[in-house]
């Protein structure tokens, strides 16, 4: 009997092999070290990736920047068309791009449906984008002067990315880069490298259609040593937009730094849910169970502690507890799975030390944390999403564990509580649950969240598009997405213009006769 997952039919419409070369520059090649895509629903392996050797990392730079100085030249509206149709073709694949995320990231259908959405919408996003690249006017001190700013391309972007939104992330900075001019060259993760050579066929199809060079959406698949320090490294790659954990983003921060290069990071983040007694419970529980086991806890936006205020604690942990009892954990493919497997056994047992180290600081688990096993959770990867008691302080409470631990932390006055949220090196995405104003406005106040997200009766997770997305802190202060987050891929120029028979100086100065 076939497994409910064979992928063979889909990897077809997709244009994927059992063994694909995993590097784009205009041809698809891949002469480097050969590695699996393990889907994580079962352990086994989905298909094999041709990684890039150091002279193809080489070859696709320089393809890229061959395609980004004749698309630099493309006008912005008609580079949008460009976008327009990747937005369509994403479309028509929705429903194929989606199951091959929940095959090689575990995401269930919905979720692996909606980060597809995601992409669909940056592209609308950007096409709109494309007419409204706007510069400022500016008065002059002068006489007969005009002042003004334009935006310029940068070059070619490097954009390098995690296993849990293994293509959103991508098409976030790649709409926008390639509205603005830009090529890209994209690092995907190890992890789930099948899912950007599809997407990376997708975007090659429409460029060829279009007679504009795929180079634009350049990929090249490989490990840190052979191609992401290589993109950190390289002066031709004036941004490098990195999304991952806070130990590599500061690693990919110095480097680039160094060589005062541009770097956009989206780095951990340690999501806090504040619950005052006035709040809806209906609400936050459900805003809360989506964000602490949406993705099995692996988003950057995942809900990993709640403040409750103690008068309601106790009714919060009961309704948690019985909400999560509902929760399906099964095969991400099946309908009514609410939660699919981690990405890796790794990442299991990066999950059961924390729980150990929770446990040594006084913490008590009030439900599951558990590995999963028996037959329908095969490969290792399965565990029961995570209820534990703790303390705002504790050390493990302060780190990221990406996985679905939730740290039920009681709280006494909203003073308190957003002192507590704000404690942790990260600086995310956070939310209040209440229906009192002043609670409400004095979470968002400068003295309130220092987060680059905060929500009110809406979860940590699950962000729209529109908004600049990203946080501060050990998050990295980075920003995509929608808002102005346009600019980071964009060189501004001031100009100054001199209409006059006259040379004037700024500041009224006087320079010879
Ligand atoms: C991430 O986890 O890296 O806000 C991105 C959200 C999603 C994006 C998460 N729209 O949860």
């Amino acid at each position: 009997k076939k497994s409910a997952f064979s992928p063979a039919a889909l990897f077809k419409r997709l244009g994927l092999r059992d063994v694909n070369p995993g590097v784009f520059n205009g041809k698809w090649t891949g002469n480097g070290k050969v590695i699996n895509s393990i889907s994580p629903i079962d352990g086994k392996v989905l298909g094999k990736v041709k990684q890039a050797t150091a002279e193809e990392y080489e070859t696709s730079v320089q393809a890229a920047v061959k395609a980004y100085e004749s698309w630099r030249n493309v006008p912005a509206p008609r580079r949008g068309e460009i976008i327009r149709q990747l937005g369509n073709a994403l479309r028509a694949a929705k429903k194929d791009l989606g199951q091959l995320v929940s095959l090689e990231a575990g995401k269930i259908t919905a979720e692996g449906e909606g980060e597809v959405q995601e992409m669909i919408d940056i592209c609308d996003f950007a096409v709109g984008l494309s007419r409204q690249l706007y510069g400022l006017t500016i008065a002059s001190e002068r006489p007969q002067h005009r002042m003004m700013e334009q935006w310029h391309p940068l070059g070619v972007v490097g954009v390098i990315t995690s296993f849990n939104f293994p293509i959103a992330v991508w098409s976030w900075n790649s709409a926008l880069a390639a509205v603005c001019g830009n090529s890209v060259i994209w690092k995907p993760s190890g992890q789930t490298p099948l899912t950007a050579i599809a997407t990376t066929k997708i975007a090659e199809k429409v460029c060829r259609d279009n007679n504009i060079d795929p180079a634009i959406f350049t990929l090249v698949s490989g490990d840190a040593e052979t191609v992401g320090n290589r993109m950190t490294n390289d002066r031709r790659l004036p941004l490098i937009s990195a999304t991952g954990s806070t130990r590599m983003g500061r690693q990919v921060g110095e480097v680039v730094s160094k060589r005062l290069g541009r770097s956009l990071l989206e780095l951990g983040g340690n999501n806090a849910i504040i619950v005052t007694p006035s709040a809806s419970m209906d609400l936050a529980v459900r805003g809360i169970v989506f964000g602490a086991v949406g993705t099995a806890g692996q988003r950057c936006t995942s809900t990993r502690r709640v403040f409750a205020h103690e008068s309601i604690l106790p009714q919060l942990t009961e309704r948690l507890v019985s909400a999560y009892k509902q929760v399906r954990i099964g095969n991400p493919l099946e309908s009514g799975v609410l939660m699919g497997p981690l990405i890796s056994t790794r990442a299991v047992d990066a999950m059961q030390t924390a729980i150990k180290e929770l446990q040594r600081e006084g913490g008590k688990v009030l439900y599951g944390g558990e590995l999963l096993s028996g037959a329908q959770f095969p490969g290792g990867r399965y565990v029961r999403p995570c209820i534990a008691s703790a303390k705002g302080d504790y050390k493990i409470v302060h780190e990221e564990t990406f996985a679905p631990i939730l740290y039920l932390i009681p709280y006494n006055n909203l003073d308190e509580a957003i002192a507590q949220n704000n404690a942790v090196p990260q600086g995310l995405s956070s939310a209040i649950f209440t229906n009192e104003m002043r609670e409400a406005e004095q979470f968002l106040t400068c003295c309130g969240s220092d987060c680059g997200i905060a929500n009110v009766n809406i979860g940590t997770s699950g962000a729209e598009i529109g908004g600049a997305f990203g946080g501060d802190k050990d998050t990295g202060g980075g920003r995509e997405s929608g808002s102005d987050s346009w600019k980071a891929y964009m060189r501004r120029q001031t100009v100054t213009i001199n209409y006059s028979t006259q040379l004037p100086l700024a500041q009224g100065i006087q320079f010879g006769s």
